[in-house]
């Protein structure tokens, strides 16, 4: 494979380790959940989010999924408590999803897959900045909230507007003014595990936060996210859809639960 990865049959998820064979590590991610194996923690404390809506910065199409960026230069927006130890800052959110409704996500429970998972990332600010704690065993908080098929979520609409001005790989708009708690659930119940970027470079980086609890999302909502572009203006278009990583070997982690 060439530097340049994807979710195709020739640069797709089996085809990650000849470039990055951390793909086969000890905490790869995503995982399946199998709530009856996890173990409730009572030592975990409960989760804080705090987010300021004037740090959301912009909104991008990387070309393997959508990001909404905020500034990071101060604690306005952080993630604490929960499982992890000092204060980790907001830095994006995006989403993985399906070409069908019947797939999508990337963490699955006890093997139901959603159509789509929200992952918010936070860095932990012991280390300087985000790509230095990519890198570290406990540099990265990524919550991970799973999307499905219901009435249409009015919160999500803002983000869902955005997209027709970022259709193509590369392109990129303002978007502030939006505080991504609106896109959580009532019940911030979690299970947690040690695991990995689930994109290239795969980094054994995160600990992950899987909310119990879904978010809604209308059929014709999934279809919204399906009109974004893989590619770049001017190449032959091809839609953004299967972004996600399936569950990887659990290889002895223990997930442990908020929650009884
Ligand atoms: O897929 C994202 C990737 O786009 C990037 O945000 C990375 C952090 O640098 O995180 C992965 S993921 O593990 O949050 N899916
Ligand atoms: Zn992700």
């Amino acid at each position: 494979m060439s530097h340049a990865w994807g979710y195709g049959s020739n640069d797709g998820p089996e085809k990650w380790a000849a470039s990055f064979p951390i793909a086969n590590g000890a905490r790869q991610s995503p995982i399946d959940i199998v709530p009856t194996q996890a173990q409730n923690d009572p030592s975990l404390k409960q989760l804080k989010l705090k987010y300021d809506p004037a740090t959301a910065k912009g909104i991008l199409n990387n070309g393997h999924s959508f990001q909404v960026d905020f500034t990071d230069d101060n604690n306005s927006s952080t993630l604490a408590g929960g499982p992890v130890t000092g204060i980790y800052r907001l830095r994006q959110f995006h989403f993985h999803w399906g070409s069908s409704d019947d797939k999508g996500s990337e963490h699955t429970v006890a093997g139901t897959k959603f159509p789509c998972e929200l992952h918010l990332v936070h860095w932990n600010t012991k280390y300087p900045n985000f790509g230095e704690a990519a890198s570290k065993p406990d540099g990265l908080a990524v919550v991970g909230v799973f999307l499905k098929i219901g009435p249409a979520n009015p919160r999500l609409q803002k983000v869902l507007d955005a997209l027709d001005d970022i259709k193509s790989k590369g392109r990129q708009t303002t978007f502030t003014n939006f505080d991504p708690k609106t896109l959580l659930p009532a019940s911030l119940d979690f299970w947690t595990y040690e695991g990995s970027l689930t994109t290239p470079p795969l980094l054994e980086s995160v600990t992950w936060i899987v909310l119990k609890d879904p978010i809604s999302v209308s059929p014709a909502q999934m279809a919204k996210f399906r009109s974004l572009l893989f590619t770049s203006e001017g190449e032959a278009p091809s839609c953004m859809v299967d972004n996600f990583r399936p569950p990887q070997p659990l290889k002895g982690r223990k997930v442990r639960a908020s929650f009884k």
